[in-house]
């Protein structure tokens, strides 16, 4: 992972507390603000941000001292912060990345970076000009206790060469504004990340297929999915996506080796067996389910900033998944196995 000097942080380190502004005051906002008040060591929230003020003051009542804005901007103009946690929805997220890279504030920015390929590409452009990174991109899967166990078998080669990925992606149920466009830029997309994470290769092509479809959720909505990726050395990944299948919140993964299968996700920590029956919950949503790996994530993040150095998912991870994105939807179209293209890895993103 690249790490770049910070040197304008310095002034943060010691016993000092990271003064972090929360944009964004819905289910993942509202979440961080009490992971940084309870959680999070040397980090306070010191603002929250929501163009709703009372759902922001509602959101700040869990971070004593808190102040509650209306917008970005006023959040800027007042200037009572060291790093923001962005979490607005991924539409919204590219004039504020531009404001924060101008500015050389760091910001954990929830994924999707942006939705689109081309403004992803904006943001990974200011900051190579800005000639630092800033921006970590919130793809907390890796920083899951399971997802590190895999990678590091796929490293080692414990079972023989990885041959394949298999995934399944479900949620308990989505609302009725989700798109079919969603499924891709706002699900698939940790998965897009994942396989790049667990292989350490860029995704060559994908591919859209849907068959037989739900009735429950958005009638616009056709699911699930079959999504099949394939990286530059060839591997092949599936992905089920399917958001609305009254299941619960699973994220299953299945790799396939020379030598063995390894899953991961699947199962549970407790499992009850009485009056005649066994069996255990399902997680009801990924703040439950990822519920350590973002507590990991964002003290990762904040420890990071302290330091002055910039660790974790990129901007490029955020492009290099978004570029995946736009080709996936167009597969949705019917267009078969659509190309991705990325251009070349700047030097600011390359590995260490
Ligand atoms: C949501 O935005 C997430 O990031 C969840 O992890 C994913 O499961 C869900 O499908 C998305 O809408």
């Amino acid at each position: 992972m690249s790490v770049s000097e910070q040197s304008h942080l310095s002034h943060i380190g010691g016993d000092q507390v990271l003064r972090v502004a929360v944009v964004g005051a819905g289910r993942m906002g509202s979440d961080h603000v009490q992971r940084l008040s309870q959680h999070i060591l040397r980090a306070e929230v010191s603002a929250v941000v929501d163009v709703d003020v009372d759902r922001a003051a509602a959101v700040a009542a869990q971070a004593p001292g808190a102040e509650v804005f209306s917008s970005f901007d006023e959040l800027m103009a007042r200037g009572a912060l060291d790093a923001v946690l962005l979490a607005t929805p991924g539409f919204l997220h590219e004039e504020p990345l531009l404001k924060l890279i101008d500015a050389g504030i760091p910001v954990l920015c929830e994924k999707p970076l942006t939705p689109d390929p081309a403004s992803a590409l904006r943001v990974v452009q200011a900051e190579v000009t800005a000639g630092r990174r800033l921006i970590h991109v919130g793809f907390m899967r890796r920083y899951d206790s399971g997802y590190l166990r895999l990678k590091q078998l796929i490293q080692d080669a414990t079972y023989g060469r990885l041959l394949m990925l298999h995934h399944q992606h479900r949620n308990y149920d989505a609302p009725e504004w989700f798109t079919t466009e969603m499924l891709i830029e706002d699900s698939v997309v940790h998965e897009f990340d994942a396989v790049r994470f667990f292989t350490g290769e860029e995704i060559a092509n994908v591919e859209v297929r849907s068959g037989r479809s739900t009735t429950l959720g958005s009638s616009a909505v056709r699911e699930p999915q079959l999504v099949t990726v394939q990286t530059e050395s060839g591997l092949l990944a599936s992905v089920e996506i399917f958001v609305n299948s009254r299941v619960g919140y699973q994220v299953h993964t299945q790799a396939v080796f020379e030598r063995g299968v390894v899953k991961i996700g699947e199962g549970s920590d407790v499992v009850v067996s009485s009056d005649l029956q066994t069996g255990s919950a399902e997680e009801p949503s990924f703040i439950t389910r990822f519920g350590q790996a973002y507590d990991v994530e964002v003290q990762n993040w904040v420890d990071s900033v302290h330091r002055g150095v910039a660790e974790g998912p990129s901007a490029w991870d955020g492009y290099a998944t978004a570029a995946v994105c736009g080709a996936g939807i167009e597969a949705q179209g019917g267009d078969g196995i659509v190309p991705v293209s990325l251009g070349e890895r700047p030097a600011l993103y390359t590995a260490e």
